[in-house]
């Protein structure tokens, strides 16, 4: 096989998503925790006439499993032994904003969420673990957005300058590879989740995921600012850190339908419109001309100083993060569709679904390396795999085990085609498995999307003992991992 010396091999997983602890040791909540998943169209909040701001009112009938999480955050030693155990040399999570500035508009920061996570960083490198952290996986602080409309706010890249700054400085020396905004190119159709962003004057005080297009492509503008700021102050605090961008990229993997001109295209300026106009920033410094055009017809252009602009050049990203899952087709005669795994569109008859869930993914391995070409061609940046991985429902056999063939074969046929990008010359950084212990799905919010080489014994209700079981594709991750993907070889 063809995998680098020094190809980080690992796992990711979000704050949001496994730690539990909500409103531990001074956090406060964040979007995610007013959600029972991503993509839940009524979050936990409601109108208050008096103050006229929005406020956090969780529906009763409700189980937000990400509240509690796996209860990571008391048990994150066992969980990075197990995953330092497949001999991974590299573990990806978040950090929650709000257990640093609870509510993001405070002068100083909380030292109990500044020592939880110098504390586990520790541990991740005493494993032999390379941190590589996201400083927002959806994690806003839901303060910010109630209070001045999140990133549709340029105020909140004052607030986020301070955040950064705060954890550059405190993980100088332990962090070596951060990431920006986890999947941000959500923002098209998720501006709640993807960039933290509410309308504190609602036109409809009864929604409030609706925001108007202005709003939206405000928080895109300020963002880019934000994201460049980052770089900027990234370099200066610890010159020996990268600082990466991190995009779903599925979407870049649309396939025209078929062969008509007006697929073809329309599947080109989808994979813009939901992956590049980030990626075109971040990497090259420019707000795309497709962009404008889009803005002009709609009335909705944001506005960017010069200074702005100049920032958006002068700082760009280091390497391109991203996420794979599937593959999707573009067909002008019907709507483009989108979840968690990317755009959907119409089925590709020439390829199967991971199950007969509804998040049922079609699966394409072949999608990932026509990915890895595509980025770095446009780019031309190291490209990190920071999520990749199959979600099934899983449970315990009668001898307390779990037979997983399926994810290995998913994992090994990426893996594979992962080897092929290399051969084609493109710099792949590493491939990190998204969900390496089971964790609480993104898209849904149910425990019984099980990703994990772990399995943790947690249920949608919420009950369960939370015992950890490694499933049978744990060792042969592990021989993956040990041998630099050479195992992949043998075992094909
Ligand atoms: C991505 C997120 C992750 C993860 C993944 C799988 O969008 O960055 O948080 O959840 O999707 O999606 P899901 O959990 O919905 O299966």
């Amino acid at each position: 096989m063809n995998f680098p010396k020094g190809f980080l091999w690992g796992g990711a997983v979000a704050a949001n998503q496994l730690e539990g602890a909500w409103l531990e040791d001074g956090k406060q909540p964040n979007v995610t925790d007013v959600m029972v998943g991503i993509g839940s169209k009524d979050p936990g909040l409601k109108w208050n006439e008096e103050t006229g701001k929005w406020e956090m009112c969780l529906n009763p009938d409700k189980v937000y499993l990400s509240h509690e999480g796996i209860d990571f955050y008391h048990r994150y030693k066992e969980d990075l032994a197990l995953m330092a155990g497949m001999g991974f040399n590299c573990f990806r999570t978040s950090i929650a904003w709000g257990r640093i500035f609870p509510n993001g508009d405070e002068e100083e920061p909380n030292e109990a969420g500044l020592k939880f996570y110098e504390d586990m960083f520790d541990e991740m490198l005493k494993l032999g673990m390379e941190p590589c952290i996201t400083l927002s996986h959806y994690e806003t602080p839901l303060h910010l957005l109630t209070e001045y409309g999140g990133w549709s706010c340029p105020k909140t890249i004052e607030f986020w300058k301070r955040y950064v700054t705060t954890v550059f400085t405190r993980y100088k020396g332990k962090v070596k590879y951060w990431l920006t905004f986890n999947e941000v190119n959500n923002l098209w159709k998720n501006a709640f989740v993807a960039a933290g962003a509410l309308s504190i004057t609602p036109e409809d005080k009864n929604d409030p995921l609706a925001i108007s297009e202005k709003d939206r492509w405000q928080a895109y503008a300020n963002i880019l600012v934000a994201n460049a700021w980052t770089v900027k102050l990234g370099h200066e605090i610890d010159p020996a850190c990268k600082v990466g961008c991190m995009l779903t990229s599925s979407s870049v993997a649309t396939y025209p339908y078929n062969c008509d001109p007006e697929n073809v295209f329309g599947a080109y300026q989808s994979v813009r419109l939901a992956n590049f106009y980030f990626g075109d920033p971040f990497c090259k410094g420019i707000v795309p001309g497709y962009m404008y055009r889009m803005w002009k017809e709609n009335d909705c252009t944001p506005h960017f100083s010069e200074e702005d602009l100049q920032m958006i050049r002068d700082y760009t990203v280091d390497y391109f993060a991203f996420s794979y899952y599937r593959s999707g087709t573009y067909d002008k005669t019907i709507a483009n569709g989108a979840d968690t795994g990317g755009i959907t569109g119409r089925p590709n008859p020439y390829l199967k679904g991971t199950s007969p869930e509804p998040w049922c993914w079609p699966i394409d391995p072949e999608g990932i390396r026509y990915v890895l070409n595509v980025l770095y061609d446009r780019y031309n940046l190291p490209l990190f795999i920071v999520e990749n991985g199959i979600g099934l429902d899983e449970n315990l056999d009668e001898n307390h085990e779990i037979k997983d063939p399926f994810r290995v074969e998913y994992t090994r046929d990426h893996l594979i085609q992962v080897n092929e990008a290399i051969k084609d010359g493109v710099d792949v950084m590493g491939y990190l498995y998204w969900g390496p212990i089971d964790v609480v799905s993104a898209g849904t919010g149910e425990m019984r999307k099980r990703y994990g080489f772990v399995y943790v014994d947690r249920f949608n209700d919420g009950h369960g003992t939370l015992e950890r079981v490694k499933k049978e594709s744990y060792e042969w991750m592990k021989k993956v991992c040990e041998s630099n993907g050479e195992y992949l070889e043998e075992d094909n």
